[in-house]
Order: structure tokens, then C-alpha cells, then sequence
């Protein structure tokens, strides 16, 4: 009789988070057996992953939930010796670049310590798994070249960043050091209507539905010149991927190659709503207006950082050469992805309201 092989087993860190829910997806339609890495809330936090955890949601893999924390070294040992992946993708981390500034020791806790736990963590019990780093175009902060590539060198200039560069040369290191297959994937900003609601990309688009709808009357950001390569985060989760079935471990960056300012964002979200916006004043004194005269966008202070990461522009032929990655959504298709999806969720909302 013939036995089909056992599916590949991942554990997945971060899987609560925007890239964890579109990984999950992904490997659970590949046949893996998915077991995510949760942090205990005090009211469960599985939004972005409800979906995957219903029964038979997935035609083939299945999904397991464990307790753990990139804190808790002792967790991360009792996971990994539990489930003996043969794949682990790091995903976890305090993401949010403008939060690291006021929760720095935080930050470099569990976004820089967090990936030498898991990483010792796996020497220390000599499992053969492949390790995946979601490494940050963060790094190359006051970037050196344009565009930036596996050879640019790091300059970060947040908490965030600087705990991304010390977990990237970890990764590097357990690799050269030991052995293991440990692979950074040098990702540039990418979104999707999953997008945590405090990135710019989807407090834009959650904005401009609301407005729409006559639930908010003005927008305030920071930073309208700052400028981002940004892709789709399905794509980026495919690279991840991809990388851990490369032959040798390799550093890959993973982008678009276009760089746009969150002004361009913002003037193609309100065109889209009819409402094309002209921007007038100066610094922190500039606005955008509607052509009826309304103020839709103000500038606080508040949103700006202490150090600013000005641009970031990502080459990716390297990953597009060795490992055929490329992106499939474009700028404009992501932008129009995520306003379609914050007016929808934005009506259900207000039909609910309307029966209660
Ligand atoms: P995200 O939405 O903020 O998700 C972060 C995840 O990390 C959540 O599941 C969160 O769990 C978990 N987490 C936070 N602290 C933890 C801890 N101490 N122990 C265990 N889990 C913890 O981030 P994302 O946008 O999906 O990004 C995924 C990864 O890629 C992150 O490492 C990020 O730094 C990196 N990255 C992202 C981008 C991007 O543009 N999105 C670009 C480059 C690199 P809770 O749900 O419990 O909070
Ligand atoms: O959307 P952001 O907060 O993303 P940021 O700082 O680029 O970080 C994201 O991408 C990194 C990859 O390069 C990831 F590693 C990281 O985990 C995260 O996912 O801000 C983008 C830009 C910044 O220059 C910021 O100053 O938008 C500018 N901005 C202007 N007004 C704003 C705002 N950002 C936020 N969050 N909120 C504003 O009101």
C-alpha cells in the first residue's frame, strides 16, 4: 500500500498579524500543517485569522494555535521541541516604527532579542528546521544608495530599526556560525486591507471611507513627503516562502522598485472618491482641501518622528533572478484594493448601526 508523504509542519510567529494571517492562508493551501504562535490577550485577538481557524476552511492543511512569546525563552524552547517544524517563520515583532521611539528597551526586547531566542533556541535543540527572518527595508533608514539592494549598507534611524539590523546579522551569523539554514527576507513596506489601522496606508484609506460617509471630518498626518516602496503583503508572503525552498540559504530584499510620498497616496484615495484634493499653506500649516472648500487633510505634529526615514526604494532583481519572485499588485491596484475594502466595512457598519 501506498502512503502519501506527511505534510510539511511551520510554525508560524506573528500569525495574528497582517503577513502571519496571509502566510497561514497560503502554506494551510499548500497542505502544511500550520501551528501559530499566540500571545495571550485578555479577549482573544484572532481577527485576521477567524477565518482559517472555522472547520475545514482549508481543503487540505491544518492550523493548531500555541501560547508563546518572543519574550520567553522557555516558551520558545517547549514550542519548538512540541512541534519540531521544518520550517519557522519569524514574524513576530513591535512593528510600529513610531511606537519604538517611546517603548525603545521594548522594542529591542522582542524585535531584537526575540529572533536570537528562537534562534539559539533552535541550536540548543539541534532541529534541522529552516528559519525565515522578516527582516525591514527600516534598516537602510538614511539610505546610502537609491535603490537600495543586498549590498546597501544599514543606516537606521528608529529603536525599530536598529533591532531589525542587530536580529538580520544574527540570522547572518547562525548561519555562517552553525549552520543553519537562516535566511533574512529584506522586506519594503507592504499593505493590504489587513493592514494594522495605525500605518499610514490604511489610516488614509479607513479616513477617506469614513469621510465618505460623513463619519469623520478631517484627516491629520504627519509626514506627507516621506516616501515608500509598497507592495502587497500576499506577494511578499510568497517570497518568504519561496526563499525556504531555495537550495542555500540566502539574504534576498523583497519590493516593487517604486517609491511613492504619502501625499501621492492621499491625492489618489480622494480621487477615487470624487474629490480630488489641492493642497495649500506651508509646513506645518499646510492642508487639503476638497473642491467644495472643506478641509480633508491637516498636518499635526503629533505624527511626526524624531528621526524621519525620507525614502526607500528597494530593488528586488536578485530575488526576481534566483527565486523568479515578483509582484503582482501594483501601486495604484493596492491602494484602490484597500479603499474598496474600508468603504465596504465602512457601510456594514453604518447598516448595522442603522438596524440597532
Ligand atoms: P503586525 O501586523 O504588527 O503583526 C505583528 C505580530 O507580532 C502580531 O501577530 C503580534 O501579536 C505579534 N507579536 C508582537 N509582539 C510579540 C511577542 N512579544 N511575542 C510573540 N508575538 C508577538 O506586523 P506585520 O505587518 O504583519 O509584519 C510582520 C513582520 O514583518 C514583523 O516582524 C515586521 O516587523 C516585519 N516587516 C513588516 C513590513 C511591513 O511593511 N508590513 C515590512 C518589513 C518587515 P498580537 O496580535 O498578539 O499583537
Ligand atoms: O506606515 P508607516 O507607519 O510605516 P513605516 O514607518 O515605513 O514602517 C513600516 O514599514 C517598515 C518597512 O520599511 C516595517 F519594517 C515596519 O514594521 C512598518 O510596517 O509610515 C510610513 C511613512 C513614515 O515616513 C511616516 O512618517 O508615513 C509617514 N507618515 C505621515 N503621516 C505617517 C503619518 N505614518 C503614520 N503611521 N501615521 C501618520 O499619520
Amino acid at each position: 500500500m501506498l502512503h502519501s508523504p506527511s505534510p510539511k509542519r511551520a510554525l508560524v510567529t506573528g500569525i495574528t498579524g497582517q503577513d502571519g494571517s496571509y502566510l497561514a492562508e497560503m502554506l494551510l493551501n499548500k497542505g502544511y500543517e500550520v501551528w501559530g504562535m499566540v500571545r495571550r490577550h485578555s479577549s482573544t485577538a484572532y481577527d485576521r485569522i477567524e477565518h482559517l481557524l472555522e472547520k475545514g476552511a482549508s481543503d487540505q492543511g491544518a492550523l493548531h494555535l500555541v501560547h508563546g512569546d518572543l519574550r520567553d525563552t522557555g516558551s520558545l524552547l517547549k514550542i519548538l521541541r512540541q512541534v519540531r517544524p521544518d520550517e519557522v517563520y519569524n514574524l513576530a515583532a513591535q512593528s510600529d516604527v513610531k511606537v519604538s521611539f517611546d517603548l525603545p528597551e521594548y522594542t529591542a526586547d522582542v524585535t531584537g532579542l526575540g529572533p536570537l531566542r528562537l534562534l539559539e533556541s533552535l541550536r540548543e535543540l539541534d532541529l534541522p528546521s529552516r528559519f525565515f527572518q522578516a527582516s525591514s527595508s527600516e534598516m537602510f533608514g538614511k539610505v546610502q544608495e537609491t535603490p537600495q539592494n543586498e549590498n546597501t549598507p544599514f543606516y537606521p534611524r528608529s529603536p525599530y530599526g536598529s533591532a531589525k539590523a542587530f536580529a538580520y546579522h544574527n540570522t547572518r551569523n547562525y548561519r555562517e556560525a552553525y549552520g543553519l539554514y537562516a535566511v533574512n527576507g529584506v522586506m519594503f513596506n507592504h499593505e493590504s486591507p489587513r493592514r494594522g489601522d495605525s500605518f499610514v496606508t490604511r489610516k488614509i484609506t479607513m479616513a477617506a471611507a469614513r469621510i465618505q460617509h460623513g463619519l469623520q471630518n478631517m484627516l491629520l498626518l504627519g509626514n506627507l513627503d516621506a516616501r515608500r516602496d509598497w507592495g502587497f503583503a500576499g506577494d511578499y508572503m510568497e517570497g518568504a516562502w519561496m526563499m525556504l525552498q531555495a537550495d542555500e540559504p540566502s539574504d534576498y530584499v523583497l519590493a516593487t522598485g517604486e517609491s511613492h510620498s504619502v501625499r501621492e497616496f492621499c491625492e489618489i484615495v480622494f480621487e477615487e472618491l470624487g474629490q480630488p484634493i489641492t493642497w495649500h499653506g506651508r509646513g506645518l500649516e499646510e492642508y487639503g482641501q476638497a473642491p467644495d472648500g472643506r478641509k480633508l487633510i491637516q498636518i499635526s505634529p503629533e505624527f511626526y518622528r524624531p528621526s524621519e526615514v525620507d525614502m526607500l526604494q528597494g530593488d528586488a532583481s536578485r530575488a526576481r533572478e534566483l527565486l523568479g519572485w515578483q509582484p503582482s499588485v501594483s501601486f495604484r491596484e493596492l491602494v484602490s484594493m484597500m479603499l474598496a475594502h474600508d468603504l465596504e466595512l465602512v457601510e456594514r457598519d453604518a447598516a448595522r448601526a442603522d438596524v440597532a
